[in-house]
């Protein structure tokens, strides 16, 4: 299922421009429009799921293909060995602001933990 007013399934349909790095069957990676990091990509399911607090039983295939898909696109940025964070926020209050599932996937600089 797709969402018409959704602005990432507007990016999965190229109705909006991205610059993806990465794409599978079920998902695209493309870089974040505000980035935070050096290495700032967004892994979003091509699906329109609406954070992982809407992930059902049978979208566990789903679930471990983004973050497969997180780890690709580290080792094709080159941060898999420096190290990098995979962070999903899941509601308003955490953070999240587009609420179509995606995995934040940020690197090449040193990552502060915790987070505020
Ligand atoms: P979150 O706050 O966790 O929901 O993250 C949403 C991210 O999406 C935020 O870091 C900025 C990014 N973003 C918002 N609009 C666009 C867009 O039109 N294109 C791209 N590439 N990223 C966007």
């Amino acid at each position: 299922m797709v969402s018409d007013d959704c602005l990432f399934c507007r990016i999965v349909r190229g109705e909006i421009p991205a610059d993806v790095v990465a794409e599978g069957e079920s998902w695209l990676a493309f870089r974040d429009i505000q980035p935070q990091a050096p290495v700032h990509v967004l892994v979003i399911p091509r699906r329109h799921v609406e954070s992982v607090d809407s992930l059902a039983p049978e979208d566990a295939d789903l679930s471990g293909d983004l973050l497969l898909a997180a780890a690709e696109v580290a080792r094709v940025e080159g941060i898999a060995e420096s190290g990098y964070r995979a962070v999903t926020n899941v509601g308003e209050r955490a953070g999240q602001s587009v609420f179509h599932l995606h995995v934040h996937v940020l690197g090449g600089r040193r990552m502060r933990w915790p987070p505020g």
